[in-house]
């Protein structure tokens, strides 16, 4: 920090095309808000800029999805999503929107400076047009069979079923999802930003200057700039979006990652000509070299930060680089990708609904597993535990310990430390180290272990009030008890502080609790913070336990909500058709009926069933993963046909003797398939 007069932190725009959730709070927003509120409290003069990314392509789909506007989408989202914010205390100076008038205004001048120096290079492509709606297709707006699979229903830039990134030009028979028409190759005309030009450059500034940079965010920039740097499109053919400022140009808007990076600097300037006094000019926020620019961003935004948006600064000529870009990776819910499709979340609106108030909680949980150096996988029990078993046992427990205790023997006062022994002196001698340490943690972008350290002092703390005892000293010796909870008090009063950047809901409760009139970082680390004397208030509970039914909700929640989305997925979609075969591939199987003459669930397993069979042939074993569809009684004396000469396959230790034919209708369920009368066993079918 030493060489900086000021840090200027942004943190990645959200969409304004739904909520957000825990994803979006873990990878972005609780640390930046954590990092900011750090500085503030050592008193740098810091400013904290977000808001929303209303243009783009996923606006334009809401709003087609639930036939609306996308001017609606964003006015419902922007507010939902700024309201979610504020109740979890992420502390921005300014939350805007990517639709002001200023945004608009600043983005179309950057442009056009851009434009007017040279620096945009014209070019003319192909892209897929709908004749019928008359516009030109977004990758997303068209699906064809997959090249590599077959796939009929790839998109435009991937195949989801054997993954594969796709052009829309590879796809065979495409048909644009706006109108089920087949679309057509138009020419269109775009500015391109050409970042080949930029390479050089950008490998000094990167590769040679930020090693320091996170491991994944080096890397990825590394990688980029090692498969060489294409010029790239920076307009679009869209109607939603920042009109592009040149003649010409009607029908096309502002590529939104050119505009949406923007919307940090418009941002500062709304908040800086709102109020001058307090700001000062927004240039010495983005064209100072005495500002420090943090961006927080999560992984799949890292080429926007560190490579194009750089390179469109640079182009300009006046703006200052980012000092560091501290990507996370992803946050996983209970072992699956988040998904707002699947609506596989936690969203933050719904959580506070189902636990108000207890925003730290989150805050805690999602930085003392943040996903900084890999995935991490959020779990509702580890919430749990990490509630009941840290916040509530040894945080909240040490506090209220040190906090009733004062009342009862001292009438709420800090009593003197009138009989100190050793080690109150050792327990107090910790406290400079831990300062130290959650210093230069968050200084280098590591919260989790920050946390850690401030959790740490609760557990000296908690440590020390049980191996002191003062509710059993106090039956014989006053003073030692006085200073038992004096050193007590200090470590609490410690706490706030050390606390304050990550839980600042609880540091706030404990400050008023202390009756403290400020935290200070600098006051952190001193065993002398309450004087003896100065009153506290009555004990409050900073948190509350969690029982297992809360959580046993939330489980189910999620797994309804998946059920939800496998059902209505599978709804009208058979299976694709598959290649055409000749008759002898199908003459080469033994298919024929059969009696199941003994079933059972094959133990440890939720799917499978170990059956005996009949085949007129002979009688063998057979192992079916059914059981999700029938059970063993059902089976038992059932008439089926089976694939009789399968090779044998071993499953769970079963030697299983052929196949059972079903038939697998588009919503998941199976059912044998069973001649219509009653055959002998071991008729062939064909
Ligand atoms: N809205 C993408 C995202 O939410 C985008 C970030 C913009 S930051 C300038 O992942
Ligand atoms: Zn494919």
């Amino acid at each position: 920090m030493s060489d900086y007069k000021r840090i200027l932190v942004t943190s990645a725009l959200p969409y304004a095309n739904g909520p957000v959730h825990i994803g979006h709070l873990a990878g972005v927003y609780v640390p930046a808000d954590i990092y900011v509120r750090y500085q503030r409290m050592r008193g740098r003069e810091v400013l904290f800029v977000c808001g929303s990314d209303e243009h783009g392509v996923p606006v334009t789909q809401r709003a087609r999805k639930e036939g609306i506007t996308p001017q609606q989408v964003v006015d419902r989202y922007h507010s939902l999503i700024k309201k979610s914010f504020e109740d979890f205390g992420i502390g921005f100076d300014i939350y805007s929107r990517t639709t002001s008038a200023t945004h608009h205004e600043f983005a179309s001048q950057f442009f056009r400076k851009l434009y007017d120096d040279g620096k945009l290079i014209e070019r003319t492509s192909k892209q897929y047009y709908d004749e019928e709606v008359q516009e030109f297709l977004t990758d997303r707006d068209i699906v064809g069979e997959c090249p590599h699979c077959g796939n009929p229903d790839a998109y435009g830039n991937q195949c989801e079923k054997c993954g594969r990134d796709l052009s829309p030009e590879e796809l065979i028979n495409p048909r644009s999802k706006r109108s089920k028409s087949t679309p057509v190759l138009r020419e269109t005309k775009n500015w391109y930003l050409p970042l080949n030009e930029y390479e050089p450059w950008l490998r000094e500034w990167i590769l040679e200057q930020h090693k320091e940079w996170r491991p994944n965010v080096y890397g990825q920039c590394k990688s980029w700039l090692d498969s060489g740097l294409q010029p790239r499109a920076m307009t679009r053919d869209l109607d939603w979006g920042i009109p592009v400022p040149v003649e010409g140009a009607e029908g096309k808007v502002l590529y939104v990652w050119f505009d949406a990076p923007i919307g940090y600097i418009s941002n500062t300037k709304e908040l800086c000509e709102r109020e001058p006094g307090k700001w000062g000019e927004w240039q010495k926020w983005w064209q100072d070299e005495e500002t420090k620019l943090v961006h927080f961003i999560g992984k799949d935004n890292i080429v926007f930060h560190c490579i194009i948006f750089p390179s469109m600064m640079k182009a300009h000529g006046q703006y200052i680089m980012p000092d560091n870009v501290p990507a996370n990776e992803f946050l996983n819910l209970e072992n699956d990708k988040i998904s707002t499709s699947k609506n596989w979340a936690v969203w933050l609106n719904e959580y506070l609904e189902d636990f108000p108030g207890m925003q730290d909680v989150l805050r805690y949980v999602l930085t003392a597993n943040a996903p900084e150096t890999k995935d991490n996988d959020f779990t509702w029990k580890d919430f749990q535990a990490r509630n009941n078993s840290e916040l509530v046992a040894i945080y909240g427990n040490f506090v209220n310990r040190a906090v009733v205790l004062t009342h009862k023997y001292f009438g709420g006062k800090v009593p003197a430390d009138a009989k100190p022994e050793a080690i109150d002196a050792e327990t107090l001698a910790q406290l400079p180290q831990i300062k130290a340490a959650i210093e230069d943690y968050i200084e280098h972008y590591k919260f989790r272990e920050a946390l850690k350290e401030a959790m740490n002092l609760a557990r000296i703390g908690n440590k020390y009030i049980s191996d002191t005892e003062p509710w059993k000293v106090a039956k014989t010796d006053l003073d030692r008890t006085a200073s038992i909870l004096y050193t007590s008090l200090q470590i609490c009063a410690n706490l706030a502080i050390a606390f304050s950047p990550f839980l600042p809901f609880s540091s706030a409760k404990l400050q008023q609790m202390l009756c403290l009139d400020t935290l200070s970082w600098d006051q952190l680390g001193n065993a002398g913070i309450l004087p003896a004397g100065h009153q506290i208030a009555p004990a409050q509970l900073m948190f509350a336990k969690i029982e297992d039914a809360q959580i046993d909700a939330q489980i189910a929640k999620l797994q309804a909500s998946k059920a939800a989305h496998e059902a209505a997925a599978k709804v009208s979609a058979p299976a694709p058709a598959k290649a055409e075969c000749v008759f002898e591939d199908f003459e080469k199987m033994d298919i024929r009926t059969a009696t199941v003459l003994e079933a059972e669930k094959v133990p440890n397993t939720d799917k499978l069933l170990h059956l005996k069979i009949d085949t007129g042939l002979d009688v063998r074993e057979l192992v079916s993963g059914i059981a999700q569809y029938y059970t063993p009684e059902e089976m038992i004396g059932k008439q089926i046909c089976i694939l009789a000469n399968l090779k044998p396959r071993k499953i769970k230790g079963i030697v299983s003797q052929g196949m059972i034919l079903m038939a697998q209708q588009p919503d998941g369920k199976m059912r044998v398939v069973s001649p219509e009368e009653r055959l002998d066993n071991g008729a062939t079918i064909g």
